[in-house]
């Protein structure tokens, strides 16, 4: 074969890979999708959150954390300031977020706070807050004490780890123990290009314990928000690219049982579990590539989903809320408190509504 036979075919070939990948992407990244609005009652932005609330957890008697401003090199950010966590009390009439004092030997100018998971310890009521922090696009694990009478939160420790390498969220399940998901395989930003190019599906699921480190489950592409249900015998881990909620039973710590996925036809962000009900909501990117090429013309929108009976053999999977983004930009967690829902963004602005 002549050096323009090879020169031809390998120019052919190529095309075919890059067609191909550009159809799946599309697909993938659900790019065709319309939405339309479905809106909730009293709708209001939460006054002072103007960089995006990525997660949001409340707490058994109303009170909410905001973990907000996050900075990543593929996102717009609106604000030069380093990130913060709120509080929002949600009894509360005035509903304002207020910043908790953070004692104790921690570096705030570098706070980057990402997904966030609170834990009580049943032997003293005592509430921790694990936050994933990126300072300077690293990857680790704070632990904090919340002490509620000062509204502060005292720094206890930060987990690094090698299996910790790109932690999107997590869920504690002890005072040092916690599930994480990353949501990429690769750290070096030209690998990680060429992971969601080509579609791997090669995230993961750690667990973390001071005695034991692993992975407990993989094939993800893009893992992203994880939980658990009430009982605290199933994890719930946000599939995004493939559109899906992963069930997997806890047999023990380290030994995941692979349950069902559930399809929800959004790019799916972080995971809440009604304490009561066991319901998931989850917040998502109904539209991949506008999440990612922000345009601010054309944004990406928004999208909140319920699960029902997830571990039925019916799930019943609602859209509770949807925007174009005149209202919302890129939610990323929704989690409903007493007759409210609060709705956070990645980068943008965090809603509060009534249910209806
Ligand atoms: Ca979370
Ligand atoms: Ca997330």
């Amino acid at each position: 074969m002549g050096k323009l036979s090879v020169l031809s075919l390998a120019v052919a070939a190529l095309a075919f890979l890059i067609g191909e990948r550009l159809i799946t992407i599309r697909q993938i990244s659900l790019s065709y999708r319309e939405l339309t609005q479905n809106y909730l009652p009293n709708c209001h932005h939460i006054e002072g959150i103007e960089c995006g609330a990525e997660d949001i957890t409340i707490l058994e008697n109303g009170l909410a954390f905001l973990s907000t401003c996050l900075k990543h090199p593929d996102l717009p950010s609106y604000s030069d300031d380093p990130g913060r966590i709120y509080t929002l009390n949600l009894l509360d009439s005035e509903q304002k977020i207020k910043v908790p004092n953070i004692k104790g030997d921690f570096d705030k100018d570098s706070f980057n706070p990402h997904g966030i998971s609170v834990y009580t310890d049943n032997k003293d009521g005592a509430v921790y807050l694990f936050v994933v922090n990126h300072p300077q696009g690293n990857s680790q694990v704070e632990i904090f004490q919340f002490v509620e009478d000062e509204n502060a939160l005292q720094y206890i420790k930060t987990i690094r780890h090698e299996l910790l390498h790109n932690v999107n969220d997590i869920v504690a399940v002890g005072t040092e123990s916690f599930y994480a998901t990353n949501d990429h395989y690769f750290t070096n930003r030209i690998l990680m290009f060429v992971e969601l190019f080509l579609s791997l599906p090669w995230c993961d699921v750690v667990y973390y314990s001071p005695q034991t480190v692993q992975v407990v489950a993989g094939g993800f592409m893009m893992a992203n928000g994880i939980n658990i249900s009430p009982d605290k015998r199933y994890l719930y881990v946000a599939n995004l690219l493939k559109h899906k909620i992963v069930v997997s039973e806890i047999k023990e710590s380290t030994v995941l049982s692979h349950v069902k996925e559930v399809d929800v036809g959004s790019l799916c962000d972080n995971i809440e579990v009604d304490r009561e009900s066991g319901d998931l909501w989850v917040g998502c990117h109904p539209n991949g590539l506008k999440w990612v090429f922000y345009d601010p013309n054309d944004p990406p929108g928004s999208e909140v989903i319920r699960i029902e009976n997830i571990l039925s053999e019916k799930p019943q999977v609602t859209q509770v809320y949807a925007d174009d983004g005149s209202m919302i930009i890129a939610s990323s967690v929704a989690t409903p408190y007493g007759g409210k829902l609060l709705v956070g963004t990645v980068y943008q602005k965090a809603l509060i509504c009534d249910l209806k």
